[in-house]
């Protein structure tokens, strides 16, 4: 009598972790669409999705003020065919977190730019602008859609004092029908400044597919591993 009871109560259990197995969706991190819906650049909690928001939330697979979270190769929708302009200075402590400056992309991550721009404020050549790079990838693999990267410098202060529109550090980079214009990177001798790679400064796997690296400025001349 014993051992009946205790095979069917085996086969019970068997049976419900078969159930809850059936029952239970297996979830896989496939990527989220995190979508943008403010130009402003910001990091608060004001009720939109900044696209400094939105890479936070891609970055590290959180939510970030009202951005969906991200989950594993997120990708990242722009508003069409607007400009978003930085404005979070980091002019004097160049960060890697995405807090200020750069826009830092630290997990695998597609921007779909829908035809918008990127804008870091930098105009004439000799201007020491306030605002920094535009984007710095960190060892992921970084895929840019129908986007344009302007206006960018590289930061006067710390290691990386070179690629103006776009930083790929030892990551892949695919741009695919977009533009890299009008950055600059420039030889500051007083802050000893690089001053090379005034579109795009790589040190891993760069792909452009149907894109324009053009009309920046880089007062070092060509360098390895750096475009415009
Ligand atoms: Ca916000
Ligand atoms: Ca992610
Ligand atoms: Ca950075
Ligand atoms: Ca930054």
């Amino acid at each position: 009598m014993f051992s009946v009871t205790l095979a069917v109560t085996a086969v019970a259990i068997i049976g419900s972790l078969l159930l809850t197995y059936q029952l239970t969706p297996t979830v896989f991190a496939d990527g989220a669409t995190i979508e943008v819906t403010t130009t402003d650049d910001e990091l608060n909690n004001d009720g939109d999705c900044s696209l400094r928001e939105a890479i936070t939330s891609a970055n590290v697979d959180v939510s970030i003020d009202a951005c969906v979270s991200g989950s594993g190769d997120d990708t990242i929708l722009l508003q069409e065919s607007v400009i978003y302009v930085l404005t979070i200075s980091d002019d004097r402590s160049p960060e890697d977190d995405n807090l200020s400056g750069d826009l830092d992309i630290t997990a695998d991550l597609t921007i779909e730019g829908r035809n918008s721009t990127i804008d870091g404020g930098h105009r004439e050549p000799n201007q020491v602008a306030e605002f920094r790079r535009i984007i710095h990838a960190h060892e992921a693999d970084v895929v840019l859609n129908d986007l344009t990267i302007t206006g960018g410098v590289p930061p006067r202060f710390g290691s990386n004092r070179v690629g103006g529109g776009i930083l790929n550090d030892n990551g892949s980079l695919t741009l695919n029908r977009s533009r890299v214009v009008g950055n600059g990177s420039l030889s500051l001798p007083a802050f000893d400044t690089a001053g090379s790679g005034g579109g795009i400064a790589s040190s891993g796997n760069l792909t452009l597919n149907e894109s324009l690296v053009a009309f920046n400025t880089s007062s070092n001349g060509d360098q390895p591993n750096t475009l415009g």
